[in-house]
């Protein structure tokens, strides 16, 4: 409320003000009358959470969960069962589960907008942080926080407008969010001394604040690199992904707003082992604060084996198109293109994946989108087409134990059907998406005492003298 507050006190607007303080006055008893927030009900939620951790380690702390061999230990660290994920589990054929419930479970629970059908972002986070289904009244009170909580330190603004445009966006996105370090709560308090069972609480405003303001980085880059550098207010009125798709500058496309919505709920959260978690988890043991834990979660984010492949999708799609001239692609064509790469020693991006072993759920929903929106789009044409042609190269080419394709498959061509064609920005969406699956962990993590992570490696050299091999 402070920010609102603020604006009304700007000398000159002191009639308007007169007449708008209704609606301050209003939006700050609707803050009071409000239903419980999430901060309240987290801070419920941990005594019992914490006993129940307890009790679990107490009980079922000398059970394995896996065994480790050689292979795993060269091979990525592949299956290998040795972190805590609250929010999400993934199945390998079955596909993600977002506390429990699946992403069309979570299309039907979650609250929307008004007039909207796909589910809030917000609900998401809320669903993530506590395990609970909120209320629409409480996902609309966590938009408007968002939006309170949006603005820029000027410095931070500075430093994205001093970036050369030739700067990839997500290392923009990755120096604003280690830039934001300079406002962590966490940090400071943590300077002047503080108990470990308040880390948690600096944690928490720390990650409102940085997702909060996730869309207004994410769109001073996209209008910095790509438009004319100017940037819309944040519209306190306005949902999350209402006010990002205002910022890129489709805010005006209700269907795109619809896009966001579903975007930044489906790409949040894929449990633990993935890079980008893994790794803001990782920093985050080491109790450096939110910010930092985030950056380096995007900077693993933007590698091509992960979120850069929704870019590296639409740039392999593209060079298919220019290969062919103009000419439809037919089945066959298609299949060269998919041969042509493989034989190159690359990889078809948006096919494969780690633990998946089904087409990603994540895909599909895209896909359902396109059906319902965009069924005669080009594009979307030829991406069902591929998806038609590709796995039975990639098993006939024996390598790839998932043939099936993922998230990045599917993402690029929606965007690209409402005008957002510039494909080096996709990960930076996928990055304001990220932060609320990481985020809403690390708050656990720190509520839950979770201890530095420093797994054991070996050397070659020390394999081989315990098998005692020559
Ligand atoms: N095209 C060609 N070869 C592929 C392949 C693909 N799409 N997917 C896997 N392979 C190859 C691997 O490179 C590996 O080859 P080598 O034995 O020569 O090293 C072999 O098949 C076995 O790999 P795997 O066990 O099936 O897959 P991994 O767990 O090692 O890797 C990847 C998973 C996602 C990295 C992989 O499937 C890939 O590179 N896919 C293309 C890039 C991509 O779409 N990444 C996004 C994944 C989803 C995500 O994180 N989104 O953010």
């Amino acid at each position: 409320m402070a920010s609102l507050r603020a604006a009304f006190r700007l000398p000159g607007l002191a009639k308007v003000a007169a007449r708008q303080n209704t609606f301050v006055n209003t939006a700050v008893r609707a803050y009071s009358t409000k239903p419980q927030g999430l901060k309240d009900r987290l801070r419920e939620l941990i005594p019992e959470k914490r006993e129940e951790v307890k009790q679990v380690k107490k009980e079922l702390g000398s059970k394995v969960l896996g065994e480790t061999t050689v292979d795993m230990a060269y091979g990525g660290m592949r299956g290998i069962k040795g972190l805590i994920w609250e929010g999400s589990v993934l199945d390998a054929e079955e596909g993600i589960r977002f506390r429990g419930r699946t992403i069309p479970e979570c299309q039907q629970v979650l609250p929307k907008a008004e007039g909207g059908q796909e589910p809030l972002p917000e609900g998401l986070f809320w669903l993530l942080v506590t395990g609970e289904v909120p209320t629409t009244e409480q996902v609309r009170a966590l938009s408007a926080e968002w939006a309170d909580r949006a603005a820029l330190p000027k410095f931070v603004e500075e430093l994205l407008d001093s970036c050369p445009n030739t700067l990839h966006p997500m290392s923009q996105l990755s120096l604003a969010v280690t830039a934001l370090q300079h406002e962590s709560e966490f940090a400071k308090a943590y300077q002047k001394g503080l108990h470990k069972t308040e880390y948690w609480d600096t944690t928490y405003e720390d990650s409102m604040n940085l997702i909060a303001k996730l869309p207004n980085i994410a769109g001073r880059i996209y209008q910095n690199v790509f438009k004319q550098g100017k940037i819309a207010e944040i519209n306190p009125n306005l949902d999350y992904s209402a006010n990002l798709a205002n910022l890129l500058g489709y805010g005006d496309n209700a269907t795109f707003v619809e896009l966001m919505r579903l975007y930044l709920t489906i790409h949040s959260d894929h449990e633990g082992g993935n890079v980008s978690a893994h790794t803001t988890h990782l920093v985050g043991s080491a109790l450096s604060d939110p910010y930092l834990s985030l950056a380096a979660g995007l900077n693993g984010l933007a590698g091509p084996l992960h979120g850069l492949a929704n870019q590296e999708v639409l740039r392999w799609i593209t060079k298919m198109r220019a290969d062919l001239g103009g000419k439809d692609a037919s089945d066959e064509t298609i299949k060269e293109y998919v041969w042509k790469t493989l034989n190159a020693g690359q990889v078809i991006p948006g096919y494969g994946h780690a633990v998946l072993r089904k087409t990603d759920p994540r895909y599909t929903c895209q896909r359902e989108f396109a059906l319902k929106h965009i069924p005669d789009d080009p594009l979307f044409k030829l991406v069902s087409q591929i998806y038609t042609v590709a796995p039975d190269i990639l098993l006939e080419h024996g390598k790839t134990k998932n043939p099936w394709p993922n998230v990045d498959a599917h993402s690029g061509v929606l965007l690209t059907a409402y005008g957002l064609t510039e494909q080096d920005f996709y990960t930076v969406l996928f990055g304001v998406s990220r932060g609320l699956g990481v985020l809403s962990q690390l708050i656990w993590d720190r509520a839950l005492g979770m201890p530095l992570e420093r797994p054991k490696s070996y050397s070659t050299a020390h394999i081989k003298k315990m098998y005692n091999m020559k």
